[in-house]
């Protein structure tokens, strides 16, 4: 599947029982960054007026951070090998990653035109030296979760909007766990942008996502009342 040809919902109104997440909109994957995610900067202007749509009508809005420790284990440079290489272990792949998004480093940091005074919570994830986090709910040994189900459960909130970066990694899983766990989810396709690394990455993770019922629209079609 390509993006062009998704089927889109024609319109989705927004209800107090929804929540925008914005996934790992940080400097190392913007197209300057370490891990660089091309147009991952033309995206944050159209994703800061929808957290302020969603801010402006009470809803809630999270944030995600991409946040390893030195020597992450998804790190190509933590086996000695080059970024992008295919490689599996419990918790780590299916490639390895340039270092990005360290604790406290610049890259990890927002970039610095994301309004983060939308954000009612901020959640970090992949801070565990030998276990990457694409997914915001489940990190990749399928095991250790993040609390941010509980957190929106608790909120009585039952369906997300997902943004952010990647579409093909911390989106896709997102969407694939959230509707695991319960939540109607819909995907504002132009706010998002992909890796598509392995080749063909991007294709396998839409369809996977069309046969788990996530939904897409664009943002202009997104309404609020
Ligand atoms: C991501 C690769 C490695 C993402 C995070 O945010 O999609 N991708 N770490
Ligand atoms: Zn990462």
């Amino acid at each position: 599947m390509k993006i062009e040809d998704l089927r889109l919902a024609p319109s989705v109104k927004v209800v107090d029982s929804d929540v925008l997440i914005v996934v790992d909109m940080q400097n190392d994957f913007m197209p300057s960054g370490a891990l660089p995610v091309e147009g991952g900067d033309e995206i944050i202007d159209p994703i800061n007026g929808l957290a302020e749509d969603f801010n402006r009508h009470g809803g809630v809005v999270v944030l995600t951070q991409d946040w390893h420790p030195p020597g992450h284990l998804s790190f190509a440079s933590s086996h000695d090998m080059e970024p992008y290489t295919p490689y599996s272990s419990e918790g780590i792949g299916p490639i390895l990653w340039p270092d990005h998004c360290v604790q406290g480093s610049a890259g990890a940091d927002f970039h610095p035109d994301i309004n983060v005074i939308f954000a009612n919570a901020i959640i970090r994830k992949g801070f565990r030296l030998n276990i990457d986090s694409y997914s915001v709910f489940v990190e990749n040994d399928k095991k250790t979760v993040t609390g941010l189900s509980g957190y929106l459960k608790t909120l009585g909130k039952t369906r997300i909007f997902l943004c952010g970066l990647a579409l093909d990694y911390c989106v896709f899983h997102s969407a694939m766990d959230g509707i695991g766990m319960g939540f109607e989810v819909v995907v504002p396709i132009d706010l998002s942008r992909a890796v598509d690394a392995p080749p063909g990455r991007l294709s396998e993770a839409l369809d996977l996502m069309i046969g788990r019922g996530v939904q897409f629209v664009k943002s202009s079609n997104i309404v609020f009342q």
